[in-house]
């Protein structure tokens, strides 16, 4: 069939294929959460409704986008690390029309072409973001939502084990650094009466071990006995549970069911708040880098 004359407009989308054989991430941020944990009455500094919400999204976003072998989430960003060698959007969904048919039908043998950056993000980005709200009521039983929040996506390629792991240490110690200074920040406000401004011009210029010891000594708060949560973020990873459920079988000859227990593995997303910096996790999980996992 011959092409319309608007066709060219076509070339003019980018080509934002991301590089082969490089682990994908997508790491995605709400949008002014300064404004929304206010407005929603987040506890300060950590809302553990908040937190289990977002890793609640973020099973949501694995469970259904498959492919994801790892996630990474704290505060109000979470990241999620897609296969090495991802095939995922390899045939791009465009109808075949007269001779093209034959080419299209042969371009399911062709080679794999490397996945979109756009189509990675906004597949997640739009999953998160939809059960954000959909999930919303049960983590915030009493708080209305008052206006629907909005999420940030970007798109890494990283070309090496390394790099990946690299990265993932990064957020972590994002997490650790900023859950530090907010632990003493509101304990100087809320405990000792400081204003912001004063609590600020406190911590200004102070190194980790005076954050500690403030913290030991006007506060008699071991950081280290911090929830996990807190201080290490949440690690999302696939895991074989076993799911105990009662159901009613029922015989032909029999009018009353009998109740029987029926366990099923199956394998999930689930979270853990462990320490991704070091090498023991990554000994204690080799699956999760394995070439073709
Ligand atoms: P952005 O990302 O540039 O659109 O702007 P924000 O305001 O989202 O800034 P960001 O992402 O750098 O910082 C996250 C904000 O979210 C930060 O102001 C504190 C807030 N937030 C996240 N988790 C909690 C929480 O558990 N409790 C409270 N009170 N606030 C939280
Ligand atoms: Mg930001
Ligand atoms: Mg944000
Ligand atoms: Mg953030
Ligand atoms: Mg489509």
């Amino acid at each position: 069939m011959a092409k319309s004359k608007f066709e060219y407009v076509r070339d003019f989308e980018a080509d934002d294929t991301c590089l082969a054989h490089c682990w994908v991430v997508v790491r995605l941020d709400g949008r002014n959460f300064h404004r929304f944990a206010e407005k929603h009455n987040f506890a300060k500094p950590n809302d553990s409704r908040a937190l289990h919400l977002m890793t609640k999204c973020a099973q949501t976003v694995m469970e259904e986008l498959e492919d994801i072998v790892i996630a990474y989430g704290q505060s109000d960003e979470y990241s999620f690390v897609f296969k090495r060698k991802s095939n995922w959007f390899k045939r791009r969904a465009r109808p075949c029309h007269g001779v093209e048919l034959i080419s299209c039908i042969f371009s399911f043998l062709a080679p794999p072409t490397v996945p979109f950056a756009s189509k990675f993000m906004t597949h997640v980005v739009s999953q998160f973001a939809s059960s954000y709200v959909f999930y919303w009521r049960d983590y915030f039983e009493d708080q209305p939502l008052l206006y629907p929040p909005g999420f940030d996506g970007r798109v890494v390629v990283y070309p090496s084990n390394q790099t990946l792991k690299d990265y993932l240490s990064w957020r972590q110690a994002d997490c650790h650094i900023n859950n530090l200074y907010n632990t003493v920040f509101w304990a100087l406000v809320q405990q000792s009466g400081l204003t912001p401004i004063q609590a600020q011009e406190r911590l200004q210029g102070t190194l980790t071990a005076d954050k500690n010891e403030i913290l030991f000594s006007e506060f008699n708060i071991n950081y280290n006995n911090e929830p996990l949560m807190y201080r290490k973020g949440t690690v999302l990873i696939w895991q074989k549970v076993d799911e105990v459920t009662t159901k009613e079988v029922r015989l032909p000859a029999e009018m009353e069911g009998r109740k029987m227990v029926v366990t099923r593995t199956r394998t999930k997303a689930v979270p853990l708040h462990c320490d991704v910096i070091g090498d023991a996790f990554w000994k204690e999980h080799p699956e999760i880098l394995h070439e073709d996992s």
